[in-house]
């Protein structure tokens, strides 16, 4: 029976006295004692709605055919530095502290939720969705997880925008860097251990429209999207928006980490020695909401459905070609353009005839920035933004 069983946060609660799990680490000042279990994804990932790759799921553009506009939370995209943990809420603690703050802050889950909300609907995208395309489609393979275009999905978050904690940390003049890190384990990378996941924002977008998101599409944040608070960063890449958040460092002086210098900067020839600025904005994509190499049903018209999407603004327009990009139909655009979220569309297929064909979708954002052919290398396979050919057959 359903109400015999604990509640998700009763369950958290009582995870860390079952056997076999390892504690990470000792009790710390300010923080919530975190767990881990075996699987770095706590969620059950089903073939039909994932693609795993490793302690990453990304979802399949198929499973967004029947949903509405934000992505369920049992079919969102998870990527893992490490595992999720879990965290007890009632033991959790935010700390606020730094040489940008008056008044350091160590609060609890609930003085968090008794602050006035704002909802959003924002997508989360990892900087390297789209990744194995540099390989697959532009011949020169990128290192990392190789994405196709599931590592996105949209949400509505509920939660404290972030302004409104710093002002009550009182935040001072010369603020300029604010880092949020996680409660997840260290991140080692190649022998080294590189710390706690976070990422500096500078002052400016920390105080424009950052969210400390605790729900979301209207339930506690899931174990693995960041319960119980996450940061949420609009249009800008995965990696801002801190999962498990337990620590904000507010300084006069610019933060750094490995996720703002070694990653998340574009690398490779063309680029300078350390690498571009650090990666903000997401670019321009479009995606068909149809399997790779999806069967096609031929003899009557078929309607293309798909969404598009752009951390520089709202779509403007989305053409759609049946043809390997010779001809080149519009697409209805079907929510207003997105902002920080995505555009659904969808597009007309008058004539499909059997055999192979290669769909492609192009979508141009507010900026007048048209999504191109090609997207110049970089060695770690950032911010694909060039139509993905997508091969169908109509049978
Ligand atoms: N603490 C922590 N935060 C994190 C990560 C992580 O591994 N640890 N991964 C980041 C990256 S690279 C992305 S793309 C998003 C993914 O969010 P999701 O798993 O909820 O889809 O979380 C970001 N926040
Ligand atoms: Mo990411």
């Amino acid at each position: 029976m359903r109400e015999d069983l604990p509640d998700r946060r009763t369950l958290l609660r009582t995870i860390p006295a079952v056997g076999g799990l390892a504690l990470l680490g000792g009790p710390l000042t300010g923080r919530a004692a975190a767990t881990t279990t075996a699987a770095p994804i706590v969620k059950p990932l089903p073939p039909e709605l994932f693609i795993a790759h490793g302690t990453n799921a990304e979802t399949r553009w198929e499973a967004l055919r029947d949903v509405g506009f934000r992505v369920p939370n049992d079919r969102f995209f998870v990527r893992n530095h490490t595992a999720t943990p879990l965290i007890d809420a009632t033991t959790w603690r935010l700390r606020v502290h730094g040489s940008g703050v008056r008044r350091p802050q160590e609060l609890s889950y609930a003085q968090l939720r008794s602050m006035p909300s704002v909802t959003l609907d924002a997508a989360i995208e990892c900087a390297g969705n789209g990744r194995s395309f540099f390989g697959t489609q532009q011949g020169q393979a990128a290192s990392g997880t190789p994405w196709r275009l599931g590592g996105i999905g949209v949400a509505r978050w509920r939660g404290v925008p972030l302004s409104a904690v710093l002002r009550r940390a009182g935040l001072s003049g010369d603020a300029v860097s604010v880092m949020p890190s996680g409660l997840d384990a260290s991140f080692v990378s190649g022998g080294e251990d590189l710390g706690r996941v976070r990422r500096p924002l500078p002052i400016a977008k920390a105080l424009d429209d950052v969210l400390l998101a605790y729900e979301m599409n209207g339930e506690p944040l899931p174990p693995d999207h960041g319960y119980p608070v996450r940061v949420v960063v609009p249009s800008w890449i995965g990696i801002a928006s801190i999962k498990w958040v337990g620590d904000i460092e507010v300084s006069a002086e610019p933060l750094s980490s490995p996720w703002d210098t070694r990653f998340y900067r574009l690398f490779g020839p063309g680029y300078p020695e350390g690498g571009s600025a650090p990666l903000t904005r997401q670019v321009t994509k479009s995606a068909f909401e149809l399997a790779w190499e999806a069967s096609v049903p031929s003899g009557s018209p078929y309607t293309l459905h798909g969404r598009s999407w752009s951390g520089r603004g709202r779509i403007t327009r989305v053409e759609v070609s049946t043809d390997g990009g010779a001809r080149w139909r519009p697409a209805k655009l079907l929510d207003g353009g997105g902002g920080p979220a995505w555009t659904r569309w969808r597009a007309a297929w008058p004539d499909p005839l059997p055999g192979g064909h290669r769909l492609l979708a192009r979508a141009t954002d507010e900026t007048g920035a048209a999504q191109p052919a090609t997207t110049p290398f970089n060695d770690l396979g950032y911010l694909f933004d060039a139509v993905v050919v997508h091969p169908v057959t109509v049978v």
